[in-house]
This record gives structure tokens, C-alpha cells and sequence, in this order.
């Protein structure tokens, strides 16, 4: 696997992050005391490598736990006191050595026929799959500008072993088997796992029946591998986060650099100035691990932590449910990309099921029936509690502003996540009117080009559906339909 053959042999070297991971969590999550977490000795845990690339000791990581009550005083005292913690993140993140300048990506230019020449974006997506999260992983594939460099997985929509075997299935769906996917952390740092089969179906892909998955299991640990990428490409990679932060977190506690050494953040997180969908302002992927979503928010904030690589703000891109349920795919959205696959919106091929007759000929476009089946459990889930017959796609809006900023405007603010709260433990508490008087640490999304984003969803989706080159102009869906002997796409 990547990474294992790059660590050299020289005697051990300990990062002393104490001093970071204390001011970000003792201090504003109220721990009592730090303890190893049974992670940090994880089997499947390669050693880190440090920036310039010696084998290292694992920092020390703790259980973060929320304050046993909710006192004003103490929580203001709290959050002063954490302020000044970041100052000491500020001072560790500006001591840590420089990257090594010759580990940066070559330029990785598309292959595809009608994409060829295109800039393509290396991406880390971390995700919880998920039926938002599997369209997310198709679109990505589907983008001559993104070249998909791994997957992590995390719990959430469901345990966290459900969701690598489903993001591998998935994965190989699109006949990428070649994409490393590496299982993280299975429970959120401080609280218990809780999971959606109401939202997402008992196995996360609501009524959708995927094979076994064949290509193995990364075995680098979720966190370990986005550290080693960030410091292996040095501000070439962009991180997209679709799931609880839990693996992100402990990436930023174990590389306090992290923020510095990734090109770009893109986070489906957060209800800023809308309702929430888990409580009445909580967004699900902060509200199931809302100590790892002020953490990452944290890492991003203070004093000489806004410049990331090549002199821009690092701070992340936060797409909360203001604009991504604005995504609303419909079933008319599905026929016109069944139509552009050559099938039906359940992915039948045109002539009928029985028109292959017994010759083993393919009769459904297997993507388009993945996609018909875990969608109608999401559009039955969406009408029963959102009161129209659709879905909210918010994970493959996040997906594609993260490949095209275009797509969304954003406003940079200050963001703390409630992690006390009688009633809105999970929420991003956003200073809008910059009351708190700091540095922003979050650009928040507030306008989303959701017309645009479909239209690109269809199209490149479709391509990949169809078994097309996924730059290639789009199909005519006038034109005749395939021939139902054709193989709807080549998994060879
Ligand atoms: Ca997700």
C-alpha cells in the first residue's frame, strides 16, 4: 500500500503535540484527564511519518467529554480559556518543520477523449455511505476534473464496517476497484454511535441489492491515511468530508499541520442559518460527533492559522443544509439520466426486460437500477417527513463545489459548534454579525448554483452510466435506444 515502503528506518520521533491537543480539547471540551484511546493502538495503525518522513511516535489522543452541566459562567470562562488555546495551536502549527518540496504531485491531467487536457483535482473523500454519499462517490468517478485518490470511512448513516463495504460496492459498480478505501474510526470520539436505517435503509443503500464487494480493504487506518496523503502531497490534495468529522478530527489532533498541508477543505456539515434535520437546529453529521466537529472547526481557527498553501485561506468550505437542501433530485431529475444511460428511470433496458430473451444478454444498466432502487427508499423517507416526493442530495452538492467553487458563494465567518446545550448540543453557532469580534474560520455557503449542479449531475452520471467516456458530450436521449445486446458498461 502507499506509504508503507516511504517510511524510513531511523529511531522514532514524537511530535510534541500535547500542547495542541490539550488547549483544543481540555480546555474548551472539558476533559477531565488524557488517556490513550484503544485507536491509537489500532492493528491496522501503520506508524506516521512525519514531513520529513521518519518514522514516528503516535501523539497521545483522550476521549473528549462534554461538561456534566451546563454552567454559563464556567462555559464562558470555558471558551476564554479555550481562546487561548488556540493561540497555542497558532504557535505549534507555525514550529512544525516545513514540507519536503519534492513530494508534490505531478500534474494530473484527464485521459478521458473529450476531457483530455483537463486539469484534474486529487481527492480524499471521507463519507458515512449512505445513499447520498454512494451519488457522491458515482459523481466524483464520473469527473474528467477529479482524479479520486482514496476513501475513508466513518460511522454514521450506518456502523462503520457497513459503510466501507457499501463504498467499496459502490466503487466497483463504477469499475473502480482500484480506488484504496481504508476503514477509520467506528464510534465518535465522546458519544454513543447512533445510525439512520430510517433515512438511508437497514444497510445504507435503502432498497438497492449490490455484490459483496471483492477489492480488499485498505489496511492503513482512515486517519493515518489522510495524514500521510497531506504530507506526501504537500497543498496538493482537497479534502471532502460527507460524514461525521470523527476521522478529520483525529487527523488534525495527530498533524496539527493538517489544515496547511491540503489544498482545500470541503465539508457537508452544519445548519447555519436554516433548520436542523436531526433536532430542531442540528445538522446529522455535526450532531452524531459534534466534540470532532468543533475540533476540526478549531484547527482552522486563531491566529496565524488562516493561510493555507500557496498563500490562500485554509479555512474550509461548509456546505450545511442552507443550500444542499435546495438539491432536491426528483424522480423527472432520474428519468432524464436513465434516458441519457439508453434505459428506463428503473433501469430496464429499452425493449423490455424480456427482450434479451435467455442469452444471458444484460437486460438493466446496473447503475441506473442502483441507483432507481436506493433513491426510492430515499424519496419514500423524504415524503413521509420532508413532504415531497424526492431526495436531498446533499453529499454530491459538496462533492461538486468542491471540484468547481463556482458553484456556491460563501461568506467567511466564526463558527463554534454547542457541545453543552440543554436543547442544541450539535449546533453551529455562526457569528454572522461578528459579535465575537474574531478571525473567521469557516467560509459557510449561503447561495448554491443547484440548477447548474443538476445539470452536471445528469450529464456526467449518466455518461458513467452509460458506459461512456464521462467526458464525452452527452447522449441524444432522442436517439435510438442501445442495443440491448451491448454490455451496459465494461467492469473488465
Ligand atoms: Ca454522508
Amino acid at each position: 500500500m502507499p506509504g508503507a515502503a516511504d517510511v524510513a528506518d531511523e529511531a522514532p520521533e514524537v511530535i510534541e503535540a500535547p500542547e495542541v491537543i490539550e488547549g483544543v480539547g481540555t480546555r474548551r471540551l472539558g476533559v477531565a484527564a488524557w488517556v490513550p484511546h484503544p485507536a491509537m493502538t489500532n492493528s491496522t495503525s501503520a506508524p506516521l511519518a512525519t514531513r520529513d518522513n521518519k518514522r514516528t511516535a503516535l501523539p497521545p489522543f483522550s476521549i473528549p467529554r462534554a461538561p456534566a452541566q451546563d454552567d454559563p459562567a464556567q462555559r464562558l470562562q470555558s471558551t476564554q480559556s479555550a481562546r487561548r488555546g488556540v493561540s497555542a495551536t497558532a504557535r505549534v502549527m507555525r514550529a512544525a518543520p516545513a514540507c519536503r518540496p519534492d513530494m508534490a504531485y505531478d500534474p494530473v491531467v484527464s485521459e478521458s477523449a473529450a476531457g483530455r487536457g483537463t486539469q484534474r483535482t486529487p481527492m480524499i473523500v471521507d463519507c458515512d455511505t449512505g445513499i447520498d454519499d454512494s451519488l457522491a462517490l458515482l459523481y466524483a468517478i464520473a469527473s474528467p476534473d477529479c482524479d479520486l485518490v482514496a476513501v475513508t470511512c466513518t460511522a454514521g448513516n450506518v456502523d462503520a464496517r457497513q459503510v466501507a463495504e457499501n463504498t467499496r460496492a459502490v466503487l466497483e459498480l463504477a469499475g473502480r476497484p482500484d480506488v484504496e478505501v481504508a476503514i477509520g474510526r467506528e464510534t465518535p470520539l465522546a458519544r454513543k454511535l447512533v445510525t439512520t436505517p430510517e433515512t438511508h435503509g437497514p444497510r445504507g443503500i435503502g432498497y438497492a441489492e449490490l455484490p459483496l464487494a471483492r477489492m480488499p480493504l485498505s489496511p492503513r487506518f482512515g486517519p493515518d491515511l489522510i495524514v500521510e496523503e497531506a504530507r506526501r502531497h504537500p497543498g496538493e490534495l482537497t479534502l471532502v468530508t460527507l460524514a461525521p468529522l470523527t476521522n478529520v478530527a483525529l487527523a488534525v489532533l495527530r498533524e496539527p499541520e493538517l489544515p496547511r498541508l491540503l489544498r482545500r477543505v470541503v465539508i457537508m456539515g452544519g445548519s447555519y442559518r436554516s433548520a436542523g434535520n436531526t433536532a430542531p437546529t442540528t445538522e446529522w453529521n455535526v450532531t452524531v460527533d459534534p466534540e470532532a466537529a468543533e475540533i476540526v472547526f478549531e484547527a482552522f481557527a486563531g491566529e496565524g492559522a488562516d493561510l493555507g498553501p500557496n498563500g490562500r485561506p485554509a479555512r474550509p468550505t461548509a456546505l450545511g443544509l442552507d443550500v444542499t437542501e435546495r438539491a432536491k433530485l426528483l424522480p423527472e431529475h432520474m428519468a432524464r439520466l436513465a434516458a441519457l444511460a439508453g434505459c428506463e428511470p428503473d433501469g430496464s433496458l429499452r425493449g423490455g426486460p424480456g427482450a434479451s430473451g435467455s442469452s444471458g444478454v444484460p437486460t438493466v444498466n446496473p447503475i441506473v437500477r442502483y441507483l432507481a432502487d436506493a433513491l426510492r427508499f430515499y424519496m419514500e423517507f423524504h415524503s413521509r417527513y420532508d413532504h415531497f416526493y424526492g431526495a436531498f442530495i446533499h453529499d454530491p452538492l459538496a462533492l461538486a463545489a468542491a471540484l468547481d467553487p463556482t458553484l456556491v458563494r460563501t461568506e467567511a465567518v466564526s463558527v463554534e459548534v454547542e457541545l453543552g446545550g440543554r436543547l442544541t448540543t450539535g449546533e453551529t453557532v455562526t457569528d454572522w454579525r461578528r459579535v465575537w469580534g474574531r478571525p473567521p474560520n469557516v467560509d459557510v455557503a449561503v447561495e448554491a448554483e443547484v440548477d447548474r449542479f443538476f445539470e452536471r449531475f445528469i450529464e456526467r452520471v449518466g455518461a458513467l452510466a452509460a458506459g461512456r467516456d464521462p467526458g464525452a458530450p452527452p447522449r441524444d436521449p432522442r436517439a435510438p435506444p442501445r442495443d440491448p445486446r451491448a454490455p451496459p458498461r465494461d467492469l473488465a
